[in-house]
Formats: structure tokens, C-alpha cells, sequence
């Protein structure tokens, strides 16, 4: 009964025991692999069909049975050996309900080797044979090889040609390919003004030009600082344009010649009783506009209620 109760704890899986196992009986002297037989193995005093072992990696067997449920170990699955150089470390892995090992969690593996200070691909040697343009790679950083050597500056935070100046020749407040910073590039539209990509036809502060900055009232309209009430290429808002001979007044597009709410040059708003003739405020009970814009009295007429006579008005 005994052997059968340490059957079952193993859970899922076709355990079986067969004769001449001699791995590991020491671990459970009770129902030990005295009876295993290859390719059957000792997995903690537990005779397993087919088992891997946990130091050859913990793969399943063909029955799905690789280690008892609930058991954990070291693992590492980096090149053997480099666990024993730091940052490199082993892991710890723990066997499932089912059998098999879960993931190595916690172990650390090579990486490439870095300028850091640090064995990053785990070979015992640290940040070796680390070149970067004129530098190597010294406790982590790059420094120059030799004083002399020249090489082109970068926008990097680096004095790559080893001139005592970093990024020299980068004007970050200038630099559309790095605005405000190295490698900040700006759209193709956008300028760089003041380290801060802006777009140049419509920025109030930089219109036109960095720096360009338009009077108060205005606006920034494709590179130039307009009037949006009174200017008949952006009446309104930027690009809207009055058609043929109208003007802009207020914003609106409208007949200056004829318009007596905006009547001339100076979008004048014409008195009761006035037209608006030609861009002039007038009476049409004038000598030159008598009853219509368009009709002037002869010289020797007058005009009387809009009608030009020949005779005093009555
Ligand atoms: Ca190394
Ligand atoms: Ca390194
Ligand atoms: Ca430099
Ligand atoms: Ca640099």
C-alpha cells in the first residue's frame, strides 16, 4: 500500500516501476529505483518512464511525466558556465501539477557587451574590445583614444572628435533636424525657432521668419502679417479671397462703389437718406446723383425731389 500511495502523489502521468533502476535510491529508501530500469530514470526516488532528467533540462518524457509536481531547482539556459560570471545568474524553476517544468524565472543570460561597465555577454571580461568612433570604452563611457584624432562632431552628448566641446556646431535653437535636442527633427513644413518647431506660415510669433513677431490686430497669414478685416486676399480668416473688385470691410467682402453700409475706401457707413455712388456717400437729390446714382443734371438744370427741371424747384 505504501508504494501504491507514493504512485498516486506523483499525480497525472504513467508512472511505472520496473526492475534494475539504480539512480538515486537514497531519497526515498522506502519506495526506491532499486526496481528502474533504462531508459526509465530516478526522479526523487520516483522510478519515471522515460524521465529527463532536471539537469538535462526538465523536458517533458513522452508520457508528459519529467518531474514531480510541486519540486523546484536552479535552472539557467544560457551557454554553460557564463552563470558564473556576473551579471549572469541561474534561475529557479518549479515543477507543475502535470509534471513539467514551468519557465526559469529570475535567471539572467548573455547579452551583447555594451559600454556599461558591466559583463553584459558574461565571458568574465568586462565592456572589452568597445570602440566608438575615435573613443573606446572606458569604466562605461566612451573617451577619446588618442588627443589628436579627429573625427566629425555628432549630435549625440558626445565630443566625439575629442575637441573638449560636446556638439559643437549644433545650434539646437536653429537646428531643424535636432530642435530643442539632438535628433528632434522637425516636420518638413516647420522651422526651428528658439528650439520649438513651428510652422512659419501661420505663427503669430514667428511669421515668415523666426523671431517675426505680428502687431497686435493681426494675423499670420502664409509667411505675412495681415489685416483680416480689411485685407481682400484674407478677409475674414487667412485665404479667403474677395472675388474681382470687391473689397474687405470688417471681415466681409462687399462693393465699396455701391455698398452705403461700406461705401469707399474707408468702408464708410453712408448718413439716412445718402446712397453710396462710385465709393461717395451722396444725396440723391444732388445736382450730380438727381433720383439715381447715375443721373447728373445738365448745366443749366436743377434737381427738385429727384427729378432734374429746368426751373426752381417748386
Ligand atoms: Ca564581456
Ligand atoms: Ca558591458
Ligand atoms: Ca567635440
Ligand atoms: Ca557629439
Amino acid at each position: 500500500m505504501r508504494v501504491l500511495r507514493n504512485y498516486l502523489k506523483l499525480g497525472v502521468g504513467a508512472l511505472v516501476a520496473v526492475s534494475g533502476c539504480e539512480f538515486d535510491s537514497t531519497q526515498n529508501p522506502a519506495f526506491g529505483c532499486d526496481a528502474c530500469q533504462a531508459p526509465d530514470r530516478c526522479v526523487d526516488g520516483f522510478c519515471v518512464r522515460n524521465a529527463a532528467g532536471p539537469s538535462e533540462g526538465g523536458q517533458a518524457g513522452e508520457d508528459g511525466t519529467a518531474c514531480k509536481p510541486g519540486k523546484s531547482e536552479l535552472c539557467y539556459e544560457g551557454p554553460e558556465g557564463s552563470d558564473q560570471h556576473p551579471p549572469c545568474r541561474s534561475g529557479r524553476r518549479t515543477c507543475s501539477a502535470a509534471g513539467t517544468f514551468g519557465a526559469c524565472g529570475g535567471q539572467v543570460v548573455p547579452v551583447d557587451e555594451t559600454c556599461n561597465d558591466l559583463d553584459d555577454d558574461c565571458d568574465g571580461t568586462t565592456d572589452e574590445q568597445l570602440m566608438r568612433e575615435a573613443q573606446v570604452c572606458v569604466a562605461g563611457s566612451f573617451v577619446c583614444a588618442t588627443s589628436s584624432t579627429s573625427v566629425p562632431e555628432l549630435c549625440d552628448g558626445a565630443d566625439n572628435d575629442c575637441d573638449g566641446e560636446i556638439d559643437e556646431g549644433f545650434d539646437v535653437d536653429r537646428d531643424r533636424e535636432h530642435c530643442g535636442g539632438c535628433g528632434l527633427a522637425c516636420a518638413e513644413t516647420e522651422a526651428c525657432c528658439g528650439g520649438a518647431c513651428t510652422e512659419l506660415a501661420n505663427d503669430e510669433q514667428h511669421c515668415g521668419a523666426c523671431g517675426k513677431q505680428c502687431i497686435r490686430g493681426t494675423t499670420c497669414c502664409g509667411g505675412a502679417c495681415v489685416d483680416t478685416s480689411t485685407d481682400a486676399s484674407h478677409c475674414g480668416e487667412c485665404g479667403q479671397r474677395c472675388a474681382g473688385a470687391m473689397s474687405c470691410c470688417g471681415g466681409t467682402c462687399v462693393d465699396t462703389q455701391t455698398d452705403r453700409d461700406h461705401c469707399g475706401a474707408f468702408c464708410l457707413n453712408c448718413a439716412t437718406g445718402e446712397s453710396c455712388c462710385f465709393g461717395t456717400c451722396a444725396d440723391l437729390d444732388s445736382f450730380q446723383h438727381c433720383g439715381s446714382c447715375e443721373r447728373a443734371c445738365a448745366v443749366n438744370e436743377l434737381c427738385c425731389s429727384g427729378d432734374c427741371s429746368p426751373t426752381a424747384c417748386e
